[in-house]
């Protein structure tokens, strides 16, 4: 159920394993493609996948589910207004393989979500199929009967290396009951290379939310300093690449602000159920949600030099060499400067043919070559393989600011 950054790799990958693949998207596009073995979203190799998968007849797509063994629901869970998480998606993707669901089936929630939410997938079940038993207060790890087992086994893939990852990294699995959490684990150990770890699912959510909540701290920790060696006149990639030295200490790099559909939501997830109790978390959300505005105010300050100086902007995507724009704080960036500032901006991103519905009217989308020789201000956003190898001799009467340290 959901066929994008993490269904689609997931189903591909199944229907190579042998697995006889049905995928349930709610977007006739996408689903159209897929059925012609084509996909929409860049990601290594994935088309190589898709093409072999759909080809070998082990791989269709639909918009509506079908009677399977298992169930994998990966769809997307964002916040709402006010940071509430919003489970539309999973309640909705429950909801339509409610009449499909047999006794003895697997249901797996993949998609990161709050504590509790495996446990509503059983009551959810529960309300639209009363006939159906989901046992879900059964302890015991040897049940006599065959009910519905579900379970949460959280992705954990970095977009850039899915493939690699849905195979070789470690898995959690939590299930609502003991029995749950065998069956899912069992199902993982028949792909997956790396360890399956069981636990229970209000575990197995809290888990994943933890390994986002982490990064985010961390980078966070790393933008903060940037700010301060600014005020201080000290390189912080030098200070980071010396500090990193000592055998304890590793330091993450700092940016244009944190971006994607995971790292800049899931930590709300734990904030929005213990407000009171989250207030590093909390910290560093605000902390990384605010770096596209300092960057602003650097860029700012340079251009107040020119009369009308023309920008270039470089990168646009949420992290290097991706395609994705969710969330991307340098979308945010190009948002506020457009919106702050007389001056002209090029954009460059080599993965995307059009830019976003925000900037599309303000700002000029173009190659990295004319960006270069029209600009007088050259600002780095994201540090994609193609923008380290800029010639130096280029930016020679520039000014250059590279919040990513991309030119080194
Ligand atoms: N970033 C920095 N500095 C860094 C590292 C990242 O500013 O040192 C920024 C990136 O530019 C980007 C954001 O953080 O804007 C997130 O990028 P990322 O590469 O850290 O992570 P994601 O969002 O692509 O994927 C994360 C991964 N989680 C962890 O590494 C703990 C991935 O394993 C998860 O599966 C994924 O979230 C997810 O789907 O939850």
């Amino acid at each position: 159920m959901g066929l994008g950054y993490i269904g689609l790799p997931t189903a591909s990958l199944l229907a190579t394993k042998g697995f006889q693949v049905h995928g349930v998207d709610v977007n006739q596009k996408v689903v159209s493609s897929l059925n012609q073995g084509q996909v929409l979203i860049q990601e290594p190799t994935l088309d190589v996948m898709v093409k072999s998968a759909v080809g070998s007849g082990k791989l269709k797509a639909s918009l509506t589910p079908e009677p399977a063994d298992v169930f994998i629901i990966a769809v997307p869970t964002p916040f709402k207004d006010g940071y509430t998480p919003d489970l539309s998606y999973v309640r909705q993707a429950v909801e339509a393989i409610a009449p499909e669901v047999k006794q003895g089936n697997l249901v797996i929630l993949e998609s990161t979500s709050p504590v509790g939410t495996t446990e509503e997938i059983g009551t959810i079940l529960e309300k639209h199929r009363p006939d159906l038993d989901i046992c879900h207060r059964c302890v015991s790890a040897d049940c006599e009967h065959n009910p519905v087992y579900i379970a949460h086994c959280p992705e954990r893939v970095l977009p850039g290396q899915i493939l690699k990852e849905l195979v070789e990294n470690d898995r959690i699995v939590g299930g609502i009951n003991p029995d749950s959490t065998q069956k899912a684990k069992d199902f993982y150990l028949r792909f997956v290379s790396g360890q399956v770890l069981t636990t229970d699912s209000r575990t197995a959510e809290m888990a994943k939310l933890t390994e986002n909540a982490f990064r985010d701290v961390n980078i966070a920790f790393a933008n903060e300093l940037s700010i301060i060696c600014e005020k201080m006149d000290i390189s912080v990639w030098d200070l980071i690449r010396l500090a990193n030295h000592h055998p304890r200490v590793n330091i993450l790099s700092p940016g244009c602000g944190v971006g994607g559909h995971c790292i800049a939501v899931d930590p709300w997830f734990i904030i929005h159920s213990q407000p009171e109790l989250s207030r590093l978390m909390r910290s560093a959300r605000h902390i990384n949600d605010s770096k596209p505005v300092h960057v602003v105010e650097r860029i700012l300050d340079k251009a107040g030099r020119f009369k009308k100086p023309i920008i270039a902007c470089l990168g646009l995507s949420y992290k290097p060499d991706v395609d994705d724009l969710r969330e991307s704080p340098a979308i945010k960036a190009v948002q506020d400067l457009c919106s702050r500032s007389n001056s002209r901006i090029l954009v460059v991103e080599p993965h995307i043919t059009d830019l976003p519905a925000g900037i599309k009217d303000k700002a000029q989308l173009t190659d990295l070559e004319n960006a270069l020789d029209k600009s007088d201000i050259v600002t780095v956003l994201v540090a994609h393989k193609k923008f380290k190898s800029i010639n130096r001799y280029q930016l020679k009467e520039k000014i250059v600011l590279d919040f990513v340290n991309a030119l080194g």
